[in-house]
């Protein structure tokens, strides 16, 4: 790897691994691949979503709202959730098994109680920054690689602000898994296809 290069763990939280409030399918089965390939970087940044409880993302701030209907806000549609990530409890932290003690810094990100963010770069309103660009460009870094949950989600988001930023990305896909909710993951792919953002599987990966 270059020393241009960072790796990005999304979300590697126990709320999205099996038995939490928002259960990715499989979702464990990423953290050793996680584990071995932040080894291989230098540079590693987590991310944490990190809502307040009674976020406008959850199905149960809503009357009659449901966990994967779609909701229109001021921003745009919200898929609504199940309560998750909520600051400070079990379910928001890293999953016990996930080893990456040089990551660098945690970006935490859904912690204004009426915008979600699903990317590390920008909330989802599109124009609030999380600050992670300006940390990026400041320290020289110009390709960013992807893993962690949800492929489809917060990864998909991510790598696509990435490009947006004008830094190459790189989606490690063995190491994430989808929710695949209403066609999320198809949309994912082909948005990738369309922004240059590029698929990789980890034994790809050179040196
Ligand atoms: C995520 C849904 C809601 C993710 C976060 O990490 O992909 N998905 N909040
Ligand atoms: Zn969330």
């Amino acid at each position: 790897m270059r020393s241009s290069d960072l790796l990005l763990v999304v979300d590697v939280q126990n709320d999205f691994l099996p038995g939490g409030a928002l259960a990715v399918p499989d979702g464990d089965a990423i953290v050793p691949l996680v584990n071995r390939l932040a080894a291989r970087f230098a540079n590693v940044i987590l991310t944490q979503d990190w809502h307040p409880p009674g976020h406008v993302s959850f199905a149960s701030a809503h009357a009659g709202g449901k966990p994967f209907d779609t909701l229109r806000m001021p921003y745009g549609p919200q898929v609504l959730w199940p309560d998750h990530c909520v600051q400070g409890t079990r379910g928001a932290e890293f999953a016990a098994a996930l080893a990456v003690p040089h990551a660098q810094a945690v970006i935490r990100k859904g912690y204004h109680p009426h915008t979600d963010s699903y990317s590390a770069f920008l909330e989802a309103d599109r124009v609030t920054p999380t600050g992670l660009a300006g940390m990026l460009r400041e320290r020289g870094i110009e390709r960013v690689f992807l893993c962690g949950l949800a492929l489809d989600f917060c990864v998909a988001w991510s790598a696509l602000d990435a490009r947006g930023a004008g830094f190459e990305a790189v989606v490690m896909e063995d190491a994430c898994r989808p929710i695949d909710t209403g066609g999320s993951l198809q949309a994912a792919h082909a948005s990738f296809a369309a922004q240059g953002v590029q698929r990789a599987q980890t034994a790809d990966l050179a040196g």
